[in-house]
Formats: structure tokens, sequence, C-alpha cells
């Protein structure tokens, strides 16, 4: 597909790192297939009118603000980070968040010294906070009214303290396998994280903000459909209500009625969360029976 350069699309996506393979699979399940061009860094959309540039995840947020990418997937922590350092600057709107994505899951906390007596926010007055994230750290202390001193890092932020750097750190954390690695004990978190698609800004012309639109919807579809299950049981007439009800994030089931059988009825639904083995033994011990559960591959509402 070839309009116009200046219509197609371009998506920021996570050059090599922890984004990289669930933001390129997100887009692919989008129905996106693409070519990487020679200097690895762009990938053209060869179906679509979509074009993926490959960076590092910091540059995203500049990215679309500057109007360069029409969209862009990235961590909330990057994005918070970034927002905060653009209202220092006066710019109150540098980019729209679209959509919080289903991977990237992490939060942003302080770790204390396993050793360090520490109870609670009030104990950071007047210590020194080793961080990635001065601004969002900052703008925490201000929140609590709280004087500390930052410390800017721009990786490794866990040895920080055994350096004598400072006295405690704030940084991303998931499993916590690298603060217990480095003796350190998490000790509040202040950001919950989940990438996220931002949007530019600026008005873009018709064309674009059409195929804009439609793979904001397929995004959407995407993350309904990982979410989503596909029911079918029998069940009896008089228990219908009860089994309605049971059926997590379901709407309006189907109702069918079951070839030479007055007392029972076939349903099917769409069910918009996870489907777990304690829902089916609720369900049967409702009076539910032949239970089928089958994922879902596209949804479009
Ligand atoms: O080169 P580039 O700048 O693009 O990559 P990067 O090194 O800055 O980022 P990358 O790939 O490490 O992370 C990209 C994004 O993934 C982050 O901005 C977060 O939104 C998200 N994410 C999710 C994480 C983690 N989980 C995570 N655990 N980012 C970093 N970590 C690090 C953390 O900094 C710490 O060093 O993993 C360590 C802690 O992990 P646990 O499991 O030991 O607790
Ligand atoms: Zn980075």
């Amino acid at each position: 597909m070839t309009p116009e350069p200046a219509n197609r699309i371009k998506i920021a996506v996570q050059k090599s790192g922890r984004l990289t393979d669930h933001s390129l699979d997100l887009l692919s399940r989008c129905g996106l297939k693409y070519t990487k061009g020679r200097d690895q860094l762009i990938c053209f959309g060869e179906n679509l009118p979509i074009d993926v540039l490959l960076v590092r995840d910091d540059d995203i947020p500049a990215l679309v603000r500057e109007d360069v990418c029409d969209l862009g997937i990235v961590g909330a922590n990057v994005l918070e980070e970034r927002r905060l350092q653009y209202l220092d600057e006066g710019d109150e709107a540098p980019f729209v968040l679209v959509r919080e994505l289903d991977f990237g899951h992490c939060r942003l906390s302080f770790a204390v010294p396993e050793d360090m007596q520490f109870s609670g926010a009030a104990d950071l007055e007047g210590l020194r906070i080793a961080t990635s994230y001065p601004h969002i750290v900052r703008d925490y202390l201000r929140r609590e009214g709280l004087t500390a001193s930052v410390v800017e890092f721009s990786g490794a932020v866990e040895i920080a303290p055994r350096l004598g750097r400072a006295d405690v750190i704030c940084d991303l954390v998931s499993s916590g396998n690298t603060l217990r690695a480095n003796h350190l004990r998490e000790a509040g978190t202040i950001l919950s994280s989940v990438s996220s698609l931002i949007q530019t800004p600026k008005a873009v012309p018709a064309e674009k903000a059409e195929w804009m639109e439609r793979i904001k919807k397929r995004i959407d579809g995407v993350i309904q459909v990982s979410e989503s299950k596909y029911i079918m049981l029998h069940a009896p007439r008089s228990a219908l209500a009860e089994i309605t009800r049971l059926l997590p994030g379901s709407e309006a089931p189907t109702v069918m009625p079951l070839e030479g059988r007055d007392d029972k009825v076939a349903i099917h639904a769409v069910c918009r969360e996870n489907v777990f083995w304690e829902t089916l033994e609720e369900l049967k011990l409702a009076g539910a029976s032949s239970m089928l559960v089958l994922p879902v591959e596209k949804m479009l509402y």
C-alpha cells in the first residue's frame, strides 16, 4: 500500500528492550506486516499505511510531542518523567494518553538498605535519593512536604548506596530480585507503571486521522481479545438467572433451545475476563454441564 508519504502513520516503538517484542507483537496482531529497513531503525508497513520507528524508549515522548511520530508505545514511568519535565518548561500538553496496554507492568519504588530503620515517607527527610526519575521524585517530595536531595543516575541505581553516593534509591521494581541481590528493601511505591499508547497532541490530516482511529480500534480489539473467552454450556432453564450472573464480564449471553429438551437450554457468551477453574466449578454447582471455554481470535465493536 503506497499512500502519500505524508499521510503514512509513524509509530515509535522501543528498539531493543523489555517493551520491544510485546509492542511489535501487538502491531502484528493488528494486522500489520512490515519489512525492516537496512538501517534497522524503521520498519515499513507492507499492507497498511503505517511505519514503525525503532528508538530508545526515553526518546519516544519527545518524538510524539514534536510530531515526528503520530503514535508511540512507552512505559508510564518514562511518560510521567517527561510530562513533569515538559510541565517545568511550560508545556502542559506534550502528548495525549490514548490507552494503557497490557504489558510492561512494574512500579517505581523507594528502596533502603536492608539494615536501615525506615518506617515511612517522613524518614526520607534530609536523605540523599539516587534515581533515574528526578522529576517524579522531586514532585513526590514536594507533594509530601519533604526536603531531600535527589542524585541523578542514568543506570545501575541500585549500587548507589554501596558506592556511598546516596542513602536510599528510587527505581523500577518488578520481581524485587534486583533489590534483594543488592541488599535493599522495598519501602514504598510512588508510581504503578504499565506500557501505554500515546498520540501527538497536534491535529492530523483527515486521511491519516481515519487510519489512526482504525489502528486504535484494532488495538482495543486485540487487548479485549487477550482478556476474553467464548464459553458454551448447557443449563437447566430454572438456573438461567444464576448461571448468567456467574459468567464473568458477560453482558448478554445467547440462550438457545435444546432439541427435545424443555427443561434445558444452551448458553453461549463472550466473557471479557478470564474464565478460571473456580468459575467453572461454581457454574457446575449451579447446574451447568457440557462446558467448553474457547479462545477468541478477533473482536471489533
Ligand atoms: O535502551 P532503552 O533506553 O530503550 O531501554 P531501557 O534500558 O531504558 O529500558 P528497559 O528495556 O529496561 O525497560 C523498558 C521499560 O520496561 C521501562 O521503562 C518500564 O516501563 C518497563 N519495565 C518493566 C521495566 C521493568 N519492568 C524492570 N524490572 N524496566 C526496568 N526494569 C529494571 C529495573 O530498572 C531494575 O534494574 O529491572 C530491574 C528490576 O527488576 P526486578 O524484576 O529484579 O525487580
Ligand atoms: Zn531507556
